[in-house]
């Protein structure tokens, strides 16, 4: 047992996608940079490094058109490899947007055969997922959008969304699955628009549902902050809302192409505050890293980078905990009235609010807008924590 505080250890719960470490670098300008990947050394290495789980799509672990000995197979080898590992797969996924019959959609393709096929792939890969133990189905919906108007009815494409969600609820019930589903919100890219562009978009759509409660949200740090939003008060909603069952940890450096950065690259306040956040609200679910080594890198640097992601969580743990136990953060919270705004603000009652002249009447407006709110010295503390120099 390690006592290196940074080191990181299955008690974490990070996570990664065989896609990620996996990812050859082929991009829409340039062909692959490094070679395959066997899912068998991925789980290998991750479980050397210090890594929890592993995650997958369907097609990372069967690839696509795959007969039913090889599929077998393939399954084999992956449970052998997660067993002398000991990694567990606490998520897993379809991949419904790489072969061209997706082209349009999956779940919300104009074209209803292939509606119905994605139905089927998803199902078939659900089986898959409860076998080997996994409790999260994360469903993003990369190729679920357009590029021009007339092209998708989106309120008759929401209906169909709506359909599969529901139907997919209506398996996992029938088979008796201990799963939930994870909504993973992105604005755009593959298609031009994707449809439940954010996480209040998608927060809206599990309302209409059959079964909401068996459908939660799996938000990227870069899918929001492509759409320059900011992360941390996405997730603080999400939890808000009981519906945080899942995340995707990477860095993006603000509105372009979504870079998947490894963890920490990128923005980092919002990385510090994302961290700080999971942390203080006690979430206990994965730490899942969907991110994409850069394609200047050879194997090793793949590696490098899968280890920094965690690292970088660590490191960001610790100067959350350093942060919040300084006396002078505290003084500074309470300088800014932090504690104020945990208050009812009228735990006296829609009576007691009208009867209060003080609140009102007597209510000194000029004097209240001239309180400073001590803010930047609040968030200078923040930042001096966050570099290190306290
Ligand atoms: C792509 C998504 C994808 C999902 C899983 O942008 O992040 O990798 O996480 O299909
Ligand atoms: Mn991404
Ligand atoms: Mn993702």
């Amino acid at each position: 047992m390690t006592s290196d505080p940074l080191a990181p250890l299955p008690a974490h719960k990070f996570t990664f996608g065989l896609w990620t470490v996996g990812w050859q670098g082929r991009d829409p300008f340039g062909d692959a940079t490094r070679a395959a990947l066997d899912p068998v050394e991925s789980v290998r290495r991750l479980a050397e490094l210090g890594a929890y789980g592993v995650t997958f799509h369907d097609d990372d672990l069967i690839p696509f058109g795959t007969g039913e000995a090889g599929r077998e197979l393939a399954v084999k080898r992956f449970r052998s490899a997660l067993d002398s590992a000991g990694l567990k797969v606490p998520m897993a996924t379809t991949n419904l947007f790489t072969h061209p019959v997706f082209k349009d959609g999956a779940f919300t393709a104009n074209d209803r055969d292939v509606r119905r096929y994605a139905l089927r792939k998803t199902i078939r890969n659900i089986d898959l997922a409860a076998e080997l133990g996994a409790s999260v189905y994360v469903a993003w919906g990369g190729r679920e959008g357009s590029e021009s108007g007339a092209a998708k009815d989106v309120r008759t494409a929401l209906d169909r969304l709506k359909e599969s969600f529901d139907l997919l609820g209506e398996y996992v019930e029938q088979q008796g699955y201990d799963l939930r589903f994870a909504i993973e919100p992105k604005p755009n890219e593959p298609r031009g628009d994707i449809l439940l562009p954010t996480i209040g978009h998608a927060l809206a759509f599990i309302n209409e549902l059959e079964r909401p409660e068996r459908v939660g949200l799996n938000p990227e740090v870069g899918h929001e902050q492509m759409a320059g939003l900011n992360f941390p008060h996405g997730i603080a909603q999400t939890l808000w809302h009981g519906k945080l069952f899942h995340i995707d940890l990477n860095g993006q450096s603000g509105i372009k192409y979504d870079q998947d950065l490894r963890f920490g690259a990128g923005d980092l306040r919002q990385a510090f505050w994302l961290v700080d956040l999971l942390e203080s609200a006690g979430y206990d679910g994965a730490r899942h890293f969907d991110f994409k080594p850069p394609r200047t890198e050879d194997s090793a640097g793949v590696w490098a980078s899968a280890a920094a992601c965690m690292r970088n969580y660590l490191l960001l743990a610790e100067r959350s905990r350093s942060f919040r136990a300084d006396p002078e953060v505290r003084a500074a919270l309470a300088a800014s009235r932090l504690p104020e705004l945990a208050r009812p603000t009228a735990e006296d009652g829609l009576a007691g609010l009208l009867a209060d002249r003080s609140a009102f009447e007597e209510f000194d407006v000029d004097a209240a807008g001239g309180r400073g709110m001590a803010f930047e010295q609040l968030d200078q503390l923040a930042l001096e924590h966050l570099l290190g120099a306290r």
